[in-house]
């Protein structure tokens, strides 16, 4: 009966060592001496053989018992061990776990989607459609169908994002959406093209990725007369019935004729003040009748047909709406500018 004294003594031995343990991995050290696949539980069941038959079944019930003596108290040692710890760990943070949480500030919808999907709104209220395209766009769509000639200073390096796929570019106005839509539908198209564009403008006044909504109405019979009624109802829309509007000549490639559109001054009435610059007047959009040429690009008959287009910058629109004095707020999305626009 050498063994089982042997096993007894293991046990009070080892019933000692795991009382003084602290830490998981001891105990794991531990736990292998003893039931590990070498462990000296193990070694005596599987010794069992070797023992004399009429002493095997005495010792074989009492090291089951032994181990399943140790299997119990590690358990319990590993879960007093683990409590432990978590203990310890929410000492040292100092967390008052009983205190309610932080209250989370909820943000806004921001004012220059806002205001995008104001002005979309209103041209969808007078029967445009609302038509997308993507934000990385073929040169080709984005520059050489609406006749910007590959020279053009719009296709700088420094005005323009190329990226690093031959021939396409992030686009630096909506209008190719206006192409892929004429080059896949028939007139009559009335349609607006809202969205992201991308400048390398280096102003700081100016962000590199900005909103712009721009429109076009291809039909027969469409004239300047058509153009003027659609953009005054607009603008009398976002500013007011009291607005005035004014009209200059410009140039834009895509449209011929063309103009720049200007309201009078919102701030100081047409007096003259630091946001007019002193002129009364504040510039909104540019605008005219589509080039014959772009109507050549995407086959569309220009004996038959003509149209109109415009577009505007939507950051600028809502700084000038809503008095944002510098174009850097509407990008650093601090929730105490964010939010003064809530419900508007
Ligand atoms: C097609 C044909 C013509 C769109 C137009 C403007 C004039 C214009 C600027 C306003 C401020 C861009 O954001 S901004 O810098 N836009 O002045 N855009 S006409 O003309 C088109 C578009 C597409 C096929």
């Amino acid at each position: 009966m050498e063994l089982k004294k042997e096993l007894e003594a293991l046990k009070g031995d080892y019933e000692k060592k795991f009382e003084e343990i602290n830490n998981l991995q001891e105990l794991q050290k531990l736990k292998a001496e003893l039931l590990g696949k070498k462990g000296k539980i193990t070694q005596v069941l599987k010794n069992l053989k070797n023992v004399p038959p009429e002493e095997r079944k005495e010792i074989g019930k009492l090291a089951n018992q032994i181990k399943q003596f140790f299997e119990d108290l590690i358990k319990a040692k590993e879960q007093s061990i683990k409590d432990k710890l978590l203990e310890e760990e929410l000492k040292k943070s100092q967390i008052d776990i009983t205190l309610p949480p932080f209250w989370i500030e909820a943000g806004a919808p921001h004012v220059v989607k806002e205001t995008l999907k104001e002005i979309t709104d209103i041209f969808v209220t007078m029967g445009f459609s609302v038509a997308e395209g993507p934000e990385v766009e073929r040169e080709e769509y984005n520059f050489d169908m609406l006749n910007i000639p590959k020279d053009h200073p719009a296709r700088d390096m420094q005005d323009t994002f190329f990226i690093n796929k031959e021939g396409y570019v992030l686009r630096t106005h909506t209008s190719p959406v206006q192409i892929r839509t004429m080059l896949t539908k028939k007139p009559p198209i009335a349609i607006v093209a809202p969205g992201r564009v991308y400048r390398k403008d280096a102003d700081p006044t100016h962000s590199p990725m900005f909103h712009q909504i721009e429109g076009l109405f291809v039909d027969e019979n469409v004239t300047f007369k058509d153009l003027k009624g659609i953009l005054k109802k607009f603008l009398e829309t976002v500013f007011g019935e009291n607005i005035s509007i004014r009209l200059r000549p410009s140039y834009f490639p895509f449209t011929e004729p063309s103009v720049e559109v200007d309201i009078g001054c919102t701030v100081c009435g047409g007096e003259g003040c630091r946001v007019c610059k002193s002129t009364g007047w504040l510039e909104i959009l540019g605008a005219g009748m589509v080039d014959p040429n772009v109507f050549e690009a995407v086959g569309i008959d220009t004996e038959k047909y003509t149209g109109f287009a415009f577009g505007l910058g939507i950051e600028r629109i809502a700084m000038l709406k809503y008095r944002i004095p510098d174009i850097r707020l509407l990008f650093t999305n601090d929730l105490r500018f964010n939010t003064q626009f809530k419900g508007i």
